[in-house]
Parts: structure tokens; sequence; C-alpha cells
């Protein structure tokens, strides 16, 4: 198998697990671990360090998780998580999963107890059959067992990760795997250093022609740009394709800021009024889930809520089973962005006809009226505040910021965000995505930071921030510009519920009254601001990315001014029972 015994060779002719890992790892140009130590990864953690690894400690693994995650979404390399066995592992398993459904680029990476022990399931420390467990859940599911296979199973996780739609990959290590050796030489030799692994994928001309032969017929077509947009980063192409069609689009909401906000096409402001009208609708690394529908229904035009409204589709989109998922697909575009667009914008030539002036008109007309309604409510001044007076300041501080990246979460907290606060720059707008999931708020917040350099500012909902409140201490201990901004309403939606049944426990959706969670990141050395205000607001964001301290803001809302999960109460199931 390799192996050398120890007592057989000189120190300086032996490596072991631990180094072909983090080996691997360096050789493939990652350079950060987001984990929690603990049996079997303590040293390994120890050791990557010392190898000029940066290792982020977080409080719990599902923070570590959705770090290397939205790590992987901003850097085009795989986000590494890194965990202990069982309990670890499966606290990490939910930002895996979000990974995956999101199309992240991760890897987890959990040490694993002793193989023969599990098998015959015999009560080991922290027993558990991760692998199978994982492999539902991830793109790919990796177990090395020798060391001499380090190099191939760390090469296989790569490239499952980036290539194609990317996703969340698990890479199992059992403990006595970091402690077996092999020849240094040997083992050197068996890393691999992965050779393009996300391969340019071109389209076929035919398809490219399909999609141009429909685009050009459209009286009312509409662009619909996803978070795989972002994630190409094949932003002049998208911009030049904008641009050249003359086309109004809609930005999904992390697709924000690919072109800003402000961009005179951008259609967001008239959304309700374009996606019925549209005849043609391309769509661009954007799929037709929930976040739109299913491509069908009212909101498109449909008579009933699952009756289709008679657009026709284009799909620019990496993975061929995409299309017809939810309505058919009239022009498939298969291939990666960058390829894709580029090639629409070959063979579109010159002289591209801009759509018809009374769709433009329409649109204008339905933007600017919803625009100057926004300003007028943007504009007041209510005691309490609530999320318009609040969300006011907020738009000016990005506005003054556009490097900063904003992390959101919550359910008014999160849709009032995404609807008022305009985002300049691509990749600068990290949220709930695909599964509406709570908790990614810390992590995604400390990744940010590592990753950009930037001010980070954290826009979350008094519940959505419970879920990894925690890593304040994260953020204090690395000292990262992450300025929290707490939309404290006194509980999920609002604070306003009551028990229906009379008894002392308060109703489900509410919490404690008048919390101080500017309190708890001053337990840690961090800056605390009580706001009340829009004034008070403005003034603690302002010195929170001026000065880079970590800061949280405890940001007092009207506990009325929410209404029931935000913008989706449709999707609450009503009880049938008289
Ligand atoms: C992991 C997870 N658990 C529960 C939910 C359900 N949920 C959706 S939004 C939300 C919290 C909303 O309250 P808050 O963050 O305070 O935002 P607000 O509407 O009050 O501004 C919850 C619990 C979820 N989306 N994800
Ligand atoms: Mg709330």
């Amino acid at each position: 198998m390799g192996t050398v015994e120890p007592q057989l060779a000189t120190a300086s002719q032996v490596t072991d697990g631990f180094h072909l890992v983090i080996d691997a790892l360096k050789l493939n140009g990652i350079d950060t671990i987001f984990g929690l130590p603990g049996i079997p990864i303590t040293d390994f953690t120890r050791m990557a360090q010392a190898a000029g690894l940066r290792v982020i400690s977080f409080r719990h693994e599902q923070n570590a998780g959705n770090a290397a995650a939205i790590a992987g979404f901003l850097t085009q390399k795989p986000g590494i998580c890194l965990t202990v066995s069982a309990p670890g592992f499966l606290n990490g398993l939910t930002a895996l999963a979000n990974a995956t459904t999101n199309c992240f680029p991760m890897i987890l990476i959990s040490g694993s107890s002793e193989r023969e022990i599990v098998d015959l399931q015999q009560g080991d420390y922290e027993e558990m059959d991760q692998l199978a467990i994982a492999k539902p859940l991830s793109k790919a599911a990796f177990r090395v067992l020798h060391a001499e296979d380090i190099g191939v199973g760390v090469a296989r996780a790569i490239r499952a990760a980036l290539s194609g739609r990317p996703g969340g990959v698990y890479l199992d290590l059992p403990a006595k795997l970091f402690a077996q050796t092999m020849d240094a030489e040997a083992g050197r030799k068996s890393l691999i250093k992965v050779v393009d692994p996300a391969p340019k994928q071109i389209p076929g001309a035919d398809a490219v022609k399909r999609a141009l032969d429909l685009l050009k017929g459209a009286k009312k077509p509409l662009i619909v740009l996803g978070k795989g947009a972002a994630y190409a980063r094949a932003d002049t192409e998208i911009k030049s394709l904008i641009e050249k069609t003359g086309i109004p689009y809609l930005p999904m909401s992390m697709a924000k800021g690919l072109l800003p906000d402000t961009h005179e096409q951008s259609a967001a402001a008239a959304r309700s009024y374009v996606l019925p009208e549209a005849d043609v609708v391309m769509l661009v690394g954007a799929r037709l889930n929930w976040l739109l529908s299913h491509g069908k229904g009212k909101t498109w035009g449909g008579k009933g809520h699952k009756d289709w409204g008679g657009q026709k589709f284009i799909q620019i989109d990496i993975s061929p089973s995409e299309a017809d998922s939810n309505v058919r697909i009239d022009a498939p575009l298969v291939g990666d962005i960058g390829s894709c667009v580029s090639a629409l914008l070959t063979a579109m030539g010159s002289n591209w006809a801009k759509p018809p002036a009374d769709w433009l008109g329409a649109i204008a007309e339905r933007k600017s009226k919803n625009v100057a309604k926004m300003a007028e409510t943007l504009a007041k001044d209510p005691r309490p505040m609530n999320f318009h007076s609040a969300l006011n300041v907020v738009r000016d501080i990005v506005k003054a910021n556009p490097d900063a990246m904003l992390v959101n979460e919550g359910a008014n907290a999160l849709d009032f965000t995404r609807s008022i606060v305009d985002m300049y720059k691509p990749r600068k707008r990290l949220d709930v995505g695909t599964w509406g999931v709570m908790g990614i708020g810390m992590g995604f917040s400390v990744a940010a930071a590592v990753v950009s350099g930037q001010p980070v500012i954290a826009i979350e909902g008094d519940s959505a921030f419970g879920f990894s409140g925690m890593e304040v201490e994260t953020l204090c201990r690395y000292n990262l510009p992450v300025c929290v901004v707490v939309f404290n309403n006194n509980g999920v939606y609002r604070g306003t519920d009551v028990n229906p049944a009379g008894g002392p426990d308060v109703a489900p959706t509410v919490f404690v009254k008048g919390a101080r969670y500017d309190k708890l990141i001053e337990a840690f050395g961090g800056v605390g601001v009580h706001a009340t205000t829009p004034a008070e607001l403005r003034k603690a964001m302002e010195e929170a990315v001026r000065s880079r301290k970590p800061t949280l803001i405890n940001a007092v809302i009207d506990e009325t001014a929410g209404t029931e999960s935000g913008r989706i109460t449709s999707l609450n199931p009503t009880s049938g029972k008289k």
C-alpha cells in the first residue's frame, strides 16, 4: 500500500495524512478553511495554520459551512468547511445541502470514526455512516482510506464542486487516515493540481440561432438575470447583451448589482407588470422555481394558479436537464453563461433592432409611478421607526459605499431590503437564496469580510439573527469589519401576536420585548449601539463602516409594521376547518 513504517524511515523522508491533505488543498489554491476543531481534526487545524492557511474557527459548524459556501460563490473556488464526526458533520450538513440547492461550490470535509467499528455498528465515539447520509444531500460524496489516495480524493472533490453546475461535495476522512505515513517524495508525487476544473461549455450554433430567432420576433421581450449569472463572472458580456439588445431586465435577488439597480433598463420597479405582459423571456442563470412562480400562474398572466401565461422562454443554463422543469422551454441554450452570452453577441451582429417603443414606454411609465410612490413612503419619518424609514438610511449608506458587501435575511427584513436597497456592483448582495433559509447571516458575513476585505453590512431580522447570533464573538475574535443591523420588531414577522388560549406563555412568534441585541457584541469587545431613530441608525452605520470595527446596531422597528411571512404570505396553508 506504499505506507512506510515510521521506525524504518527518518522524519524528513516521511509525510502523513494530515500533511498530504493540507498540501493537496494548498496545491489547488485553497487558502482558507472555515471550521470547528475537535477529534479527529484538532491537530489538522493547527497544522493547517502552521502551513500558512487561514483557519477561521466558528462557534457552530452550520455557520462555518455557510461561510464556506458563500466563499465558494464569491471566488469560484470551492469553500472548505471542516468538522468533527457525527454531530459536527450533521451541523455542517444543512449548509452543504443549502450550497447544493443554491449551486455554490463547497467541500465539507469531516473527520469520521473508525470504519471497522462504524460498519459493524459497535458504538464508536461519534459513530455514524457519514458518507451514506451525505450522498443524497450533496452533488458528490467521497471517502479516502489510504494516504496515497488523498491527492485523487481532493482532486475529485474539487472537480465535482466546480464543474458544470456547481454544488456541495462531501469528503469523508476517517481518523486513521490522518496519522498514516508514506514516503514524502511518493506523497508529493501522488498529489494532483487540478487542471481546468470548470471547463467552458460552448453552446451549439443551432441552439444560438434558435434563441436569437425567437428573440428577434418578440414584441415584449424580457431578460431575467439569476444568481448563476452573478456566479459566472461574465459581467461585461451580460452588460453588453442587455445594452445591445435594449431589452428590459429583472435581476433576481443575488443578481442585483450585476448592472447597477439604477440602470434605465431595469424593470425591477415594474416587476408585476412585466412578468404577465412579456411575450418572450430569456432566462440567464435563473431557474423557473418557486421564486419565479414556476413560470406560470397569475404572476405570469395565466388564468388559474397553474395555467401557462403564454410566454415563450429562452433558457441559458449550464445544466442540460434544467429546461422544461416547470414549463416548456422553446429555446434552451446549454453552456456556461460567459460562452452562451458571447455566442449570442457574436451571432446578433451589429444592427440588432431595439424592442418596440410602446413596450419600453409602458414599462417606463409604471416604473416612474412606482418609484415616486416609494420615494414618498421612504420620506416619511414615523415614530417608532418602521422598515421603510430604517431602510432609507441603509439605502443611502450602501449608495455611498458601493463596494461594501450586503448580507440579508429575515422575512420583512429581507423583502423590504431587497426592494428598497439598490446595489451598484456585482456579487455584493448575499442572502437566503433558493430555500429562503434562516441562519446564513453571520457565516456569510464572516466569509464576505475574509474573502473581499470590504466592509460588510448585515441586515438581519431579529429572528433570523438568532440562528447564528453567537458568531458575533467570531466577528470580534478576528476583528472583522462587519456591521450587523438587527431589525428588532420583537418577533418573527411582528411582535404583536397574543396567545389564543390566554395562558401565561407568549404567542409562538413573539420574543422578549425590547431586547437589547447590542449588549451581545459588547460582551466580546465589539461596538453595540441602540438606535431608535433613522438619525441614530445613520450615525451608527456611518461610524461602523468608517471604523471597520465589529458593530451590532439594535434598530428598534415598529412591532406592528411587518406582515405574516413578508411577501410570501400566500404560501401559508390555511385551515379548512370551519
Ligand atoms: C431554517 C429556517 N427555519 C425557519 C424558517 C421560517 N422563517 C421564515 S422567515 C423567519 C423569521 C422572520 O422573522 P425575522 O427574521 O424577525 O424577520 P421580520 O419579518 O420580523 O422582519 C422564519 C423563522 C426558515 N425560513 N428557515
Ligand atoms: Mg422580526
